[in-house]
């Protein structure tokens, strides 16, 4: 029997690439493409020890020709659409350009998918940055918050998320969203929070930096650990029939809470070493995510390995091994 061939947008990227590795463990011939970059080592770096294993080549979501070539070639079984300006606060600082990726992009690859292979099955990467400011009255949100999103990202995945239902509902296509919470692992970029702070501690810890300047702490985030958020990407795709799941762990903490744990965890004191720098504030904050999810659990069985505590152990370990070097 020929193998599952998977097609997956953003898979340099932190989920993209263990994704990748997840589907190659199943058998598949996975596929993706890459953005050209002046430094070609930034596009292997989280995939160039698998990346003899899978077919990678260049392209865009803002490039249609690249996306219809492709998916029209590949006949995929799967297509996880990964890419994404990802970063909330910078598409603060480039609106635009988060707006044309995430937005226009979204339309790009749902058209080539409908017209070249329709039969695929279409996963979207939603956030819960769509619910911004909504939280339900028992704290929580889920499937059936109400969506308002508190950034220029947000928006965009709000977008997103309705094309995909639109797609699904006007053209009968098995498309699908994944509502994930925060996720993270030691493959996060290190200008999000978790990598920032792990980093910059364990510099400290090593007398390479003095100080972390950091913007808002008492926001919350539900974080978990993108390997076990990539498995629940792969049993939407793999449902009887198309729908939206939220993916989450059910526990928050703030982003000072998440500081405290990593300098403990290193016989330190972060209050001795956190400034405040107005440049990593937000114009408007979202300020607490916690998640709640039973539709993916009571449907498939989810539930993830990782808890905040060894997801946050495991970005240290791997810091420490690159500044012991
Ligand atoms: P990430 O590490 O920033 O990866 C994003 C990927 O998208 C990178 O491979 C990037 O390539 C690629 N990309 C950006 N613009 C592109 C374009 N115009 N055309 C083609 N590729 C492009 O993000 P992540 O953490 O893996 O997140 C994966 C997806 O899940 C994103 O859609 C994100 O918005 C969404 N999401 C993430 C979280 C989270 O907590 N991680 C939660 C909910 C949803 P370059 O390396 O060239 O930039
Ligand atoms: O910020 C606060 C910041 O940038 C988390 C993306 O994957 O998850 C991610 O978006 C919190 C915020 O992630 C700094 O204000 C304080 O409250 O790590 P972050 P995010 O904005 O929650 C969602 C679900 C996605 O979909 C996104 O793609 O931390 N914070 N000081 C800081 N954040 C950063 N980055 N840097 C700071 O210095």
């Amino acid at each position: 029997m020929s193998k599952r061939k998977a097609f997956i947008t953003g898979i340099n990227g932190q989920d993209g690439s263990y994704l990748a590795e997840l589907l190659l463990e199943k058998d598949y011939e996975v596929y993706g493409i890459v953005r050209r970059n002046s430094v070609a080592e930034n596009q292997y770096s989280r995939v160039e020890h698998f990346d003899r294993d899978c077919h990678i080549e260049y392209g865009d979501l803002l490039d249609v020709s690249s996306l219809e070539k492709m998916i029209r070639t590949i006949q995929p079984d799967e297509i996880y659409n990964i890419a994404a300006q990802s970063h909330v606060r910078i598409s603060m600082d480039i609106p635009q350009f988060t707006v044309q990726t995430n937005a226009l992009g979204i339309v790009n690859i749902l058209e080539a998918y409908k017209n070249n292979c329709p039969t695929a099955r279409f996963y979207q990467a939603s956030s819960s940055e769509m619910f911004g400011r909504t939280v339900d009255e028992d704290g929580y949100q889920r499937e059936t918050t109400q969506m308002n999103p508190t950034s220029p990202y947000g928006c965009t995945k709000v977008f997103g998320f309705n094309m995909v239902q639109h797609y699904r509902n006007a053209y009968n296509l098995f498309a699908s969203n994944g509502i994930l919470f925060n996720h993270e692992s030691p493959r996060r970029g290190s200008n999000f929070v978790t990598n920032k702070v792990v980093k910059a501690a364990v510099k400290i810890k090593k007398g390479l930096q003095d100080k972390l300047p950091l913007g808002n702490l008492d926001a919350y985030r539900d974080w978990g650990h993108s390997k076990d958020y990539v498995k629940a990407m792969h049993m939407i795709l793999n449902h009887t029939e198309p729908d939206d799941f939220v993916c989450a762990t059910g526990v928050t903490n703030s982003v000072g809470d998440m500081c405290d744990y990593v300098f403990s965890k290193l016989d330190l004191d972060c209050k001795d070493y956190i400034t405040q720098d107005p440049k990593f504030m937000r114009a408007e904050e979202l300020k607490y995510l916690r998640g709640d999810a039973t539709k993916l659990k009571t449907t498939f069985g989810w539930e993830p390995e990782y808890t905040f505590e060894t997801m946050m152990d495991e970005m240290i370990v791997h810091w420490m091994k690159i500044y012991n070097e």
